[in-house]
């Protein structure tokens, strides 16, 4: 802490010097900023961040203050419009890049925010949507940071302070040469931390590094131990000092058949960057029961439909975060925003557990949220997110996250119904069973009230997160078309694809 105070004062002292010599605007809405970013630090005032854990002042993870003391961002839809409100809230002049999973070190501190969503012209990240403070569902490998470019007006720097361990390549390894694998320092067969050898070479273990449920599936499948139950980082069944690594980066897309298949650091290089998670190694526990959803995308083609509803009416929804940001603007600047409308793209969505496992949510049920606006627990942060996209990729407009109960809606001809919302009954979605939510829930829509009309994509993807293991997640996510016309919307095309 002390050091990080003493850089601060000499930073700002340079950048005044500086600036004296380049004036600019930029560079003067940047040297405001960056002091009073630091003043906000210094004085350890409600929402100040910082960066910890990088290797300049301008990376790091991202540290928020809030009831006095500094707790962690959690990587949950971090992305470059968080990672662009941080830079420019600490002063820097632009985002270079944003980073997940811990990439500057474990999480040091609880985690205060979580899902964190942006529109963009907020001036501190406190202004964005999150879960609320402290409420999270993240691990410690699990931190958000940046990479920013530094003012345009800082003093120099040594030049290889500010040079960036490059974004390594990734490759998959299977056309120059053999990946062997073996799962190691489990109490069954069936875990452990996963070993990999190359031709000719030693066993290894896999830096953790990004390692989740998409990789730790292929291993298990790859194995002939059915599906991953869990993927850990962890140095539980043997860390980085019993079997060091071999291979970083490794990314599944879910679909491969062998670990070689996935994306991995270019071990021709012989590269291998842990990043933060250092004693830790890749490890999975595999099972050869687990659960299946798909998304039933018939549902929402033939249920999607405009509805325009005054604000009156969705007091609830306000408080549940199931409108975009521009209605709470409304409701604090006009007296009358009550009779003012907000137009929504509602649509039944469905999710039907193909699997030989039930679905149970992530959360312990002594963790469960009573929401008093619908009467119900959410066992589930985000079990579902519903976004638009223009035909260029951009993202345009976002359902909320939807925290949904889980329960049976409807079961095959002889299943019967498991589980049930009501009476803080068990969660969950039986094999054979569908969670239905009809499109005249509350919330169940995409608040498009600031859209154009025009063609656009929406994605429908649950379990999005990949925080409740299934044994395959390419079906979890529909992708469809939208046509959004003046009086009608049209949803038609659609497809299933990974979150
Ligand atoms: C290395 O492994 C030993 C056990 O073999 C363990 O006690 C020790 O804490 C580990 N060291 C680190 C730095 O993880
Ligand atoms: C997996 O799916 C992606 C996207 O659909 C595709 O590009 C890729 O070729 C597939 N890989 C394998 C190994 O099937
Ligand atoms: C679920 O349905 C499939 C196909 O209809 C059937 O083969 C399977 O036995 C059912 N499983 C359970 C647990 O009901
Ligand atoms: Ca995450
Ligand atoms: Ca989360
Ligand atoms: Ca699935």
């Amino acid at each position: 802490m002390l050091t990080q105070l003493v850089c601060a004062t000499v930073l700002c002292c340079h950048l005044v010097a500086a600036a004296v010599r380049y004036p600019s605007a930029n560079a003067r809405q940047e040297r405001q900023s960056l002091v009073q970013s630091y003043s906000k630090v210094l004085n350890k005032e409600e929402g100040a961040i910082r960066l910890v854990g990088g290797r300049t002042d301008y990376e790091g993870n991202i540290e928020v203050l809030h009831n006095n003391k500094w707790g962690a961002v959690c990587d949950d839809e971090w992305d470059e419009a968080e990672g662009h409100i941080v830079c420019l809230q600490l002063g820097f002049s632009g985002l270079r890049r944003v980073t997940h999973s811990g990439y500057f070190g474990p999480a040091r501190r609880r985690y205060w925010m979580d899902n964190l969503f942006c529109q963009g012209h907020e001036q501190e990240v406190t202004q964005c949507h999150f879960e609320g403070w402290g409420i999270n569902d993240c691990e410690p490998s699990e931190a958000a940071g940046v990479m920013c470019y530094p003012p345009l007006d800082a003093p120099q720097l040594p030049i290889a302070a500010l040079q960036d361990e490059p974004e390594l390549p990734k490759y998959p390894i299977h056309s120059r040469t053999r990946l062997y694998v073996r799962l190691r320092g489990g109490r069954f067969r069936s875990e452990g931390r996963v070993e990999v050898r190359l031709s000719g070479g030693r066993w290894g273990s896999i830096c953790a590094d990004g390692w989740s449920l998409l990789e730790a599936n292929v291993v298990c499948g790859q194995l002939g131990l059915g599906y991953a139950r869990e993927a850990f980082q962890t140095d539980f069944f043997g860390g980085a000092n019993v079997s060091q690594p071999i291979l970083s980066g490794s990314e599944c897309y879910g679909n491969e058949t062998e670990l070689a298949d996935c994306l991995h650091h270019d071990h021709v290089l012989g590269v291998i960057s842990c990043h933060g998670l250092r004693q830790h190694v890749a490890a999975v526990v595999c099972d050869f029961k687990s659960p299946d959803l798909i998304v039933d995308y018939d549902e929402i083609e033939r249920t999607a439909h405009l509805e325009d509803r005054p604000m009156l009416f969705m007091q609830c929804a306000m408080e549940e975060n199931c409108v975009s940001n521009e209605a709470y603007d409304i409701q604090r600047d006009d007296p009358h925003w009550r009779y003012q409308t907000r137009r929504l793209l509602k649509f039944t969505a469905a999710a039907l557990n193909a699997g030989n496992a039930d679905f149970r949510p992530f959360k312990q049920k002594s963790q469960w949220e009573w929401h008093l606006c619908h009467m119900h627990y959410h066992s589930m942060e985000v079990f579902a997110t519903f976004d638009i996209f223009d035909l260029q990729g951009r993202k345009v407009a976002q359902g909320h996250k939807a925290s949904f109960c889980l329960e049976d809606s409807h079961c095959l001809p002889g299943v019967p119904k498991k589980y049930n919302c009501a009476n803080f009954g068990d969660q969950g979605i039986s094999v054979n069973c569908s969670d239905v939510y009809l499109f005249n829930l509350d919330c169940q829509w995409v608040d498009i009230t600031e859209m154009r009309t025009g063609s656009y994509i929406l994605k429908i993807a649950i379990n999005p997160e990949f925080k409740v293991a299934e044994m395959r997640f390419d079906n979890n996510a529909a992708i469809c078309d939208l046509l959004y016309a003046e009086t009608y919307a049209r949803v038609d095309n659609c497809r299933l694809t990974r979150p």
